[in-house]
């Protein structure tokens, strides 16, 4: 039996960090689709995240990428959490990005020249000066170091210059805050990426200490990866620090979350549940990108897709589940854990919303909230994403 008051109450703690990047204009290789609207400012992208957490109550925290949402002046970051604040929100984690500039054609932090692997590590302590200025408690790091020939350069020394790079980064972390280590199959670099996969992430935070843990973005594995056993093994080592959730059919879509194999999704978050991780040292983030969709409404659609897989998830019947095991009742096992997930928890999250004196439906409470016209008709030139032009 599952006890529904406990279901209703972690539902209701459950906190999903949207990406700020997802507020703005994105794109593929070939093409950005300018939409109205969309912010000007990192500002505006927070006035857009205070929209989804009004109508969904879940998603307080908004995750920054630097320098796409670099702000000047001495007080700039401060004054954007206070801008944050006002409108209920927090910022989350903060995104470093060294794969923009020239210098990183061979990498960054991994680059066989001290020089640019200077640049880079300087450019990750900036972020952790950010987190100070915001009150974030997690850098989350990822790397698009990696070679595309053999040969071209030392696999191993590659694997010192992260150590050394990480060392330094994670030596300047205060009290409370988190280094998060993303791992990601392939792209940019199609023979070797530093970190590739959860093993090299794990081995690093491992050496690191306590307060390096590993992010698993749902789009980076390769097709038919067991990403559930990833994370009960990371749950299992206390090294499980969060999600970039993203859905993928092919490579790293960055489409919906739950879209393309919400089954899938789960199955995540029944091992997230069995794990003990529903607690506030998992982070929830979305990575995604909305490229032909409308954004703020995909947003929302994407937080109700991880309630809807954590509200499965925590209706499982562990009991009826754990004695089915024990029995060898492989039928059994399965059909409990299907019962879960063919569930329909929409009614329950009606019902968790209106306890929160949330409307039951986000998507139409946003359409009639004015947002969509206003945004369009008050914002001229939209800003980009940050990449894909
Ligand atoms: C890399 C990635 C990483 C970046 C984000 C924009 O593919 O998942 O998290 O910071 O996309
Ligand atoms: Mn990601
Ligand atoms: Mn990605």
């Amino acid at each position: 039996m599952t006890d529904l008051a406990a279901v209703k109450a972690a539902l209701k703690t459950q906190a999903v960090e949207t990406p700020s990047w997802a507020y703005g204009n994105s794109g593929t290789r070939f093409k950005v689709f300018a939409q109205q609207g969309v912010p000007r400012s990192p500002k505006e992208k927070l006035d857009d995240a205070a929209q989804v957490h009004a109508v969904t109550g879940v998603a307080p925290t908004v995750a920054l990428h630097i320098p796409w949402d670099k702000v000047d002046g001495p007080d700039g970051y401060t004054d954007l959490a206070k801008h944050a604040e006002e409108r209920g929100l927090r910022l989350g984690a903060i995104n470093s990005n060294t794969f923009q500039d020239d210098d990183y054609r061979l990498g960054s932090i991994c680059h066989p020249d001290a020089t640019v692997r200077r640049k880079a590590v300087d450019h990750l302590l900036e972020c952790v000066d950010i987190m100070d200025a915001t009150g974030s408690a997690d850098l989350k790091l990822w790397f698009a170091d990696g070679t595309n020939y053999p040969g071209q350069d030392d696999i191993r020394a590659r694997q010192d210059r992260l150590a050394e790079g990480l060392a330094e980064v994670y030596a300047r972390l205060g009290e409370g805050q988190r280094m998060l280590l993303e791992y990601k199959l392939f792209e940019p670099s199609f023979y070797t990426t530093d970190v590739p996969d959860w093993g090299t992430a794990y081995a690093h935070c491992l050496k690191l200490g306590p307060k390096a843990q590993v992010v698993v973005d749902t789009g980076h594995h390769a097709p038919g990866t067991n990403i559930e056993f990833i994370v009960a093994t990371l749950l299992r080592e206390g090294k499980l620090g969060g999600f970039d959730f993203n859905s993928r059919f092919y490579a790293d879509d960055d489409l919906m979350v739950g879209a393309a194999d919400p089954f899938q999704l789960f199955r995540i978050m029944y091992e997230v549940v069995r794990g003990g991780g529903l607690t506030a040292e998992v982070a929830f983030m979305l990575d995604q990108c909305h490229n032909i969709e409308s954004k703020i409404p995909a947003i929302i659609r994407s937080v109700m897709n991880v309630q809807e897989a954590t509200a499965k998830a925590l209706l499982v019947d562990r009991g009826a589940l754990a004695q089915a095991q024990v029995a060898g009742d492989v039928l059994g096992a399965n059909a409990v854990l299907m019962d879960a997930y063919n569930t329909d928890v929409r009614p329950l999250l009606r019902e968790v919303r209106d306890e929160m004196g949330l409307d039951p439906d986000p998507v139409a409470a946003y359409a009639r909230s004015g947002w969509a016209e206003k945004i369009v008709a008050e914002r001229v030139g939209g800003q980009q994403a940050g990449w894909g032009a």
